[in-house]
């Protein structure tokens, strides 16, 4: 079955919970669509491209799916609408209840209107490559050839030591 890598984040509380809790209702989402193979654990981590909103949960997982590229992405964004993810055209990086972003899709390298495979900017994000690596340091980007642990260990030391960091959740922890 393809194997696909998930970014998931949030910065916006839902009436449903804050997004910890949303975080854990979309990877239960997300489990329906085939197995989850591995899930990091949750991150706080800070703000990046626009600082004056609150700090993000961030998390990855690895889907084994027989959902294609194409299907994959519409049900992410199903699922992110779902948990009323409302965009703003003029503030791309600004606050959300819920983003779910395809890093990976086996090796499949790909630009296409509204799907780019790997995700074009997951090498400058802490915030991705952090909980990345903690489930696939060894994975490599089959666009640059580099692993996980290279991309983190060329990452720019991050100039805020609290800009990533691991935080504990008992719904998340709870769910296989
Ligand atoms: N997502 C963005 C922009 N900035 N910063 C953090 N910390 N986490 C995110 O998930 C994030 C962000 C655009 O998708
Ligand atoms: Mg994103
Ligand atoms: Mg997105």
């Amino acid at each position: 079955m393809p194997l696909a890598y998930i970014a998931l984040g949030a910065n916006l509380s839902i009436p449903a919970g804050p997004p910890q809790a949303t975080l854990a209702a979309a990877a239960e989402r997300l489990a329906a669509c085939g197995h989850i193979a591995a899930r990091s654990s949750l991150y706080s981590t800070a703000p990046v491209g626009f600082a004056k909103q609150p700090r993000f949960v961030n998390a990855v997982l690895a889907l084994e799916t027989n959902l294609s590229p194409r299907n994959l992405l519409s049900t992410l964004l199903a699922i992110e609408h779902d948990f009323g993810r409302k965009r703003d055209p003029r503030r791309p990086s600004g606050p959300r209840t819920l983003d779910l972003d395809l890093l990976f899709y086996d090796d499949l390298v790909l630009a296409a209107s509204g799907l780019e495979l790997p995700h074009p900017r997951l090498a400058e994000r802490a915030f991705v490559l952090v909980p990345l690596h903690e489930i696939a340091p060894d994975l490599r980007d089959p666009r640059s050839g580099k692993t996980i642990s290279q991309l983190l260990a060329e990452l720019p030391v991050p100039s805020a030591p609290e800009g990533v960091v691991r935080i504990k959740c008992e719904r998340w922890a709870a769910f296989a």
